[in-house]
C-alpha cells in the first residue's frame, strides 16, 4: 500500500548534518503517527552520507546525473506516496516543521510551500546578498510573469501531492529546478500555498554548492524564456 509522505532529501556530500536532517523526520514521523519515509537522492556523494542515511534506515537511491535538480527529480520517481516533501541535507530547513506544511494541505491544494522570509531567518542563516536582492527579486519576476502570489521562491522546503508531480516533465537539472517545479504547477493549473517556517544556520564554515550570481541568472533566464514559450 503506498505510503502517506516520503521526506525527498537530495544530498551531496553532508556527512555533517544528514544524520540530522533524517532524525528529525523520524521523530516527527513517530510523534504524529505518519506513515512515512526518508529517501535520500544522493548525488555522488564521497563522504559518508550514504552509510549514515543508511544505518539510519533512510531508504537511498543514487542519482548518477549531476545537479540539485537531477537529484531531485530522482528522488520524486523513486517516492511511492500519497504526498512528497523536498528539503536540503544541510540542516537550514527544519524537518521539526513538517507539520506547518501538513497543516495547510487540503483537498484543494497541490503545493504548500515554505516561506523563510515571513518565518523566522536565524541570524546569518541567509546571506545578505541572497536575502535582499536574489530572494525578492527572482519571487518578483515568478509572480509578474506567471501570476503567483507567493513571497519566497527560492524556499526549497515544499510538500506537494506526487499525483501532480507525476503529470509534470521536468527538463531543468540545476538549481534552476526550484523555480521550474513553480511554473509547471502554474502551468498545470495546480494550487500553490505558503506558510511561514524557519531557516536555520546549518553548520559553520560549509561550502556551499550555491553560486549565488550564476545560479541566480539561470533562474531568471529560466523564468523568462519559458514565459514567452509559453503565451
Ligand atoms: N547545489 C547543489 N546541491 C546539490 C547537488 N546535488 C545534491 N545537492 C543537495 O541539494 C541541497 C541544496 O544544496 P545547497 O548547497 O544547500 O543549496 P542552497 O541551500 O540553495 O544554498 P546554500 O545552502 O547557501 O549553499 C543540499 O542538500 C545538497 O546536498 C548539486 O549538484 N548541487
Ligand atoms: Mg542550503
Amino acid at each position: 500500500m503506498e505510503k502517506f509522505l516520503t521526506v525527498v532529501i537530495p544530498c551531496l556530500n553532508e556527512e555533517k548534518t544528514i544524520g540530522i536532517c533524517i532524525e528529525k523526520c523520524l521523530k516527527i514521523f513517530k510523534e504524529y503517527n505518519i506513515d512515512g519515509e526518508v529517501l535520500i537522492s544522493d548525488n555522488g556523494s564521497t563522504d559518508n552520507s550514504v552509510s549514515i542515511a543508511e544505518a539510519l534506515g533512510a531508504r537511498v537511491v543514487h542519482c548518477v546525473d549531476k545537479g540539485y535538480g537531477n537529484t531531485l527529480r530522482c528522488g520524486f520517481k523513486a517516492a511511492d506516496s500519497k504526498f512528497v516533501l523536498m528539503g536540503d541535507a544541510d540542516n537550514t530547513y527544519d524537518f521539526l516543521e513538517i507539520p506547518l506544511l501538513l497543516n495547510k494541505m487540503d483537498d484543494n491544494i497541490d503545493m504548500v510551500i515554505g516561506t523563510r522570509l515571513k518565518g523566522n531567518i536565524e541570524k546569518g542563516a541567509m546571506p545578505v546578498l541572497n536575502r535582499f536582492l536574489g530572494t525578492p527579486v527572482l519571487t518578483f519576476v515568478l509572480n509578474l510573469l506567471y501570476g503567483t502570489k507567493i513571497s519566497d521562491s527560492q524556499c526549497g522546503m515544499r510538500l506537494m501531492r506526487k499525483a501532480s508531480l507525476d503529470k509534470i516533465e521536468f527538463k531543468t537539472t540545476g538549481m534552476e529546478f526550484a523555480s521550474e517545479l513553480l511554473v509547471e504547477f502554474v502551468k498545470h493549473k495546480f494550487t500553490i500555498t505558503e506558510t511561514p517556517i524557519s531557516l536555520l544556520k546549518g553548520i559553520e564554515n560549509r561550502i556551499p554548492h550555491l553560486n549565488p550570481w550564476r545560479d541566480g541568472m539561470r533562474h531568471l533566464i529560466y523564468l523568462i524564456k519559458e514565459r514567452f514559450l509559453l503565451f
